[in-house]
């Protein structure tokens, strides 16, 4: 599918800014990033997953043609972001920078909270399920298993059984496994 540049990391170095990847609106300076035909640049995950179904489906990854599993994705897939990965980086802050006195307080412990109910969360909707959403993978998945990957990995926390299950589904996959190889390569 020849969808313009993305970047992910590890993302070059002065890739951002005025005259470069996405233009003087997205110096944020974070990824994904996102260029496409058109002028079009975007730096927000869940944006981008929009936009590249919408532009380049129609996908399952979307399911537009049932309205009820459309909605549990479109949900989920703000879920993902809204409730968990949102979360997650004043928590890698507050665990790999902050000083011990704010390490573990008021706002580190309930940022954890908000996470582990979100996890709850999932864990029952993937009950008997392989996916968020169903039987097949959806945008829901990736946004909201992204999240789970920096809780276990960068802040080294604990996900209950039926999401480790879960996660092992999708690091499973074919798709999951040429990516990691991509990645590998530019290493
Ligand atoms: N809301 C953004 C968050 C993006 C984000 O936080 N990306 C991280 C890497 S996973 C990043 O680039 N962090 C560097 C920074 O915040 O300066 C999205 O969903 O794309």
């Amino acid at each position: 599918m020849p969808v313009g540049r993305c970047w992910t990391h590890p993302c070059p170095a002065g890739s951002f800014g005025e005259g470069k990847a996405g233009g003087p609106f997205l110096r944020a300076g974070t990824v994904p990033l996102l260029e496409d035909a058109g002028g079009v640049a975007l730096n927000e995950s869940v944006a981008i997953m929009l936009y590249i179904s919408q532009r380049y489906g129609p996908t399952p990854l979307l399911p537009t043609g049932n309205a009820a599993l459309m909605a549990q994705c479109l949900q989920l897939t703000l879920f993902g972001e809204t409730e968990v990965g949102m979360n997650l980086n004043p928590l890698i802050a507050a665990h790999f920078m902050a000083g011990e006195a704010d390490k573990r307080n008021w706002s580190v412990i309930g940022l954890e909270e908000r996470v582990k109910r979100a996890i709850q969360n999932a864990e029952t909707l993937v009950y008997n399920k392989s996916y968020l959403v169903g039987d097949d993978l959806t945008l829901a998945d990736i946004s909201v298993s992204c999240g789970f990957g920096i809780w276990q990995g960068a802040l080294g926390e604990q996900l209950p059984e039926g999401l480790m299950a879960y996660r092992e589904r999708l690091r499973a996959r074919a798709a999951y496994q040429r990516a990691k190889s991509r990645c590998a390569e530019v290493e």
